[in-house]
């Protein structure tokens, strides 16, 4: 339904409810006529295309969810909210919440409704310093158990420390991180940060891994969004460069073994043994782009400066079309992942230091993506 239609729907509604055709009891509309009937149907539709699925979380990070239905988001200071039919707080262990580090991304096992394993990345302290980790649980009911750190060796930060982990079509789990803001690690192939990593489900690394670890590409300044299209490309999303001179953000489809240039090249400079991004938001504009999701031959992404959807229309690796969606509507926002019942789900992260938190914040928002302006 387009931004119009619900504007006309309004409208519609205040001039129905000042003449007196419609009163309001307590929550309740209560209909006189078919012409009423048909206003308060097409009013439900209004509501069903975008509806806020759960409220006053704080900083979610990531969706997932679950078999039976329910709904998993991590909360970046270190809780694990499971909707079911009420909201229970599972406390993770261990989460050092400092700056953009704490507890980011969660994947559920392929094979999850087998095994109940979970997989979490956070920052953690080791020997007293800041460090990443991915962790696997086990998830019975709203109780965490079996904990094992399946990937290590990735520096913390109170900046860019990346955090989102997907399992792929080829059944390994991804995982991105961040250079810490260590811009030298991102072209050291040794190190583990700057990078989209590649393991097993049990943190082994794969023996077609490209340089004998967990490192599958490089070159990534801060990666936190990534998405594989029906053809099996992997999307990245990719922070540029920061203040003073913010913008230069990223959307690039990944190789095995490819180095996406940070901090040599950045926007659209090109070198040789270098990849540039398919589109970045150019110099002056800023997307600070965060998760990411594919449906229906297009890429969805978050913004969190950006306060935006943005959705990029694809065929094999080339743009059709690029739209900003939802802009200003919901704030800033962190993930986006496609539900069960074929729907967008969001999650602002107003509650960050770097938003401006409104009544319910933060919050878990369902988008009809038919239905996008
Ligand atoms: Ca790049």
């Amino acid at each position: 339904m387009t931004f119009t239609l619900k504007i006309f729907l309004a409208a519609l509604l205040i001039i129905l409810l000042l003449s007196g055709s419609i009163y309001v009891t307590e929550k309740v509309l209560k209909i006189k006529s078919p012409l009423l009937d048909l206003a308060n149907a097409l009013l439900d539709v209004v509501k069903n295309d975008e509806s806020t699925v759960a409220g006053n979380l704080n900083i979610p990070w990531e969706i997932a969810f679950l078999p039976n239905g329910n709904i998993l988001i991590t909360e970046r200071p270190g809780k694990l909210v499971l909707l079911d039919d009420n909201k229970k707080i599972i406390e993770v262990k261990g989460v050092e919440h400092i700056g953009e580090g704490g507890l980011l991304g969660m994947a559920l096992h392929p094979e999850f409704n087998k095994n109940h394993f979970v997989y979490l990345y956070l920052t953690t302290k080791v020997n007293g310093e800041l460090m990443n980790e991915v962790r696997r649980y086990k998830l019975e009911g709203n109780s965490l158990s079996e904990e094992k750190t399946i990937l290590s060796g990735i520096l913390g930060s109170k900046g860019h420390d990346g955090g989102r982990i997907k399992f792929g079509p080829d059944g390994m789990l991804y995982a991105t991180t961040g250079d810490a803001l260590h811009e030298n690690l991102s072209q050291d192939t040794t190190s583990l940060n700057g990078k989209i990593l590649r393991i097993k489900d049990n943190g082994s690394i794969p023996s077609d891994n490209p340089f004998g670890n967990a490192v599958y590409s490089y070159g990534h300044r801060n990666v936190q969004g990534l998405a594989w299209d029906t053809r099996g490309n992997l999307w990245a999303t990719e922070h540029g460069r920061s203040f003073p001179k913010s913008g230069l953000d990223e959307l690039n489809v990944i190789k095995k073994g490819a180095n996406y240039g940070w901090p040599i090249i950045q926007g659209d400079e090109k070198k040789k043994g270098m990849i540039s991004p398919v589109i970045n938001s150019g110099p002056y504009e800023t997307w600070a782009p965060a998760g990411a999701a594919y449906l229906n031959g297009r890429v969805y992404f978050t913004g969190l400066r950006g306060k935006a959807l943005y959705e990029v229309g694809i065929s094999s690796k080339q743009l059709t079309s690029f739209k900003k969606r939802l802009e200003g509507e919901y704030g800033r926002l962190r993930s986006v992942t496609v539900g069960p019942d074929g729907m967008l789900y969001l999650t602002t992260s107003n509650r960050d230091g770097r938003g401006n938190p409104v009544v319910n914040d933060d919050k878990l928002i369902k988008i009809n993506p038919s239905a996008l302006r």
